[in-house]
């Protein structure tokens, strides 16, 4: 896909092919044959889907991250490098009418527009305006009717609120699942612990991907999770007794066969599923302290990561599989649109559809204020 040298990392900028990392990929795709037979299953017009995810997520990050150069908002958090491991679970679950359920955080808002949010919503969040997703009063955005429980900003939490959704849907007999990411550095707040060990002992269809992204705001994996390569978290389901496993979190097909076969699981009643994606944060927590990332690991790090770029490393395979790149270049530029026209439209509720001070209480539960 293009490269927008104002805002990729650098790395992405200077990306070319590596032949170790296509050969990495493509083994990665056919290792287990379980989850190769579910990649060979996908038709072209969901692997193209696939594609459009990937790339619908990058750029709304793009623009965001233009907003933020612009003055138009404060700061942006944002999901670079990390598209695969929202785009590619979500599109193994089940997505319009009876949608299954998602509980994305900050990496993951590709989850929102993937599940059917409009991205013109994910700016209006940005931009606080009264016909955005929570009327201008909070910028956790998500859309209880396509299925997106707006995230939880004390990490953790989500991890309990899915396991008793998915508790509900197991008393009532649905066929749904839900899902939520977590963060290496959030799987040490207690309340993980006790959601995933709930959903455990009762066989609630809840998967729970920790997200390992080897970094919680400034602080490195190896600075908060003992456990060394190559288990690191590889163990933790066996710990909880729940079925699990690890997948490439910058590889979609990888990420899209695994979690298929934890929702299939699910939908059968044999319980969570705790599955883990390797990937790393090519960015900063937040728009604001990208220098400080960059100081956070050595170069070296960005480097190797930044090879691994799940757009054009997926692009590659595609056209491995006899897809023109002039197709997926037509691709990206529907989506450009698309996205072009959601940042037209934010910008327009912006200008003319701020929040009245008025309303500030209107929907808000408010007790002892009858008057
Ligand atoms: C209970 C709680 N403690 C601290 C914070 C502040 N905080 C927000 S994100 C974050 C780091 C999360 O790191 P990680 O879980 O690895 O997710 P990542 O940002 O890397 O995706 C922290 C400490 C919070 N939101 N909630
Ligand atoms: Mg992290």
């Amino acid at each position: 896909m293009k490269r927008y040298a104002a805002f990729d990392p650098p790395e992405y900028v200077a990306w070319t092919a590596d032949d170790s990392e296509r050969e990495r990929f493509d083994a990665t795709v056919s290792r287990d044959p379980v989850r190769a037979a579910i990649i060979d299953s996908l038709g072209e017009a969901q692997l193209l889907d696939l594609y459009r995810g990937l790339v619908r997520t990058r750029l709304i990050d793009v623009a965001l991250k233009r907003y933020v150069k612009q003055g138009v908002i404060s700061k942006a958090w944002l999901g670079t490098g990390e598209e695969a491991a929202t785009v590619g679970p979500v599109h193994a679950l089940r997505r319009g009418p009876n949608a299954d359920i998602v509980a994305p955080m900050i990496r993951n808002s590709g989850a929102c527009n993937e599940m059917g949010m409009p991205a013109a919503d994910v700016f209006r969040a940005y931009m606080g305006t009264g016909d955005g997703p929570s009327h201008g009063r909070d910028g956790h955005y998500g859309d209880f009717s396509r299925g997106i429980l707006p995230p939880v900003s004390i990490v953790g939490d989500c991890a309990a609120v899915v396991t008793g959704i998915a508790l509900a849907m197991q008393a009532r007999k649905r066929d749904n699942v839900v899902l939520t990411w977590i963060g290496d550095g959030s799987t040490k707040a207690g309340v993980f612990h006790e959601g995933l060990n709930f959903a455990a002992v009762r066989r609630v269809p809840a998967i729970f991907i920790i997200q390992n992204n080897q970094v919680a705001l400034g602080t490195r994996l190896a600075q908060h999770h003992l456990t060394p390569e190559p288990e690191s978290f590889a163990s933790w389901p066996k710990a909880y007794g729940v079925w699990g496993g690890v997948f490439d979190g910058n590889n979609v097909l990888d990420a899209y066969a695994l979690t298929s076969l934890a929702a299939e699981r699910c939908r059968r009643g044999e319980g969570p599923a705790l599955l883990i994606a390797e990937t790393f944060r090519m960015g900063g927590h937040a728009t604001h302290d990208e220098q400080e990332a960059r100081r956070t690991f050595d170069a070296g790090m960005f480097d190797a990561w930044g090879r691994r770029d799940p757009i054009p490393m997926y692009e590659q395979w595609l056209v491995g599989r006899g897809i023109s790149r002039e197709r997926l270049e037509e691709l990206e530029r529907e989506i450009e649109l698309e996205v072009g026209k959601a940042e037209e439209e934010a910008l327009a509720s912006r200008a003319e559809k701020m929040p009245r001070g008025e309303d500030a209480l209107a929907g808000v539960y408010h007790a002892g204020n009858e008057s």
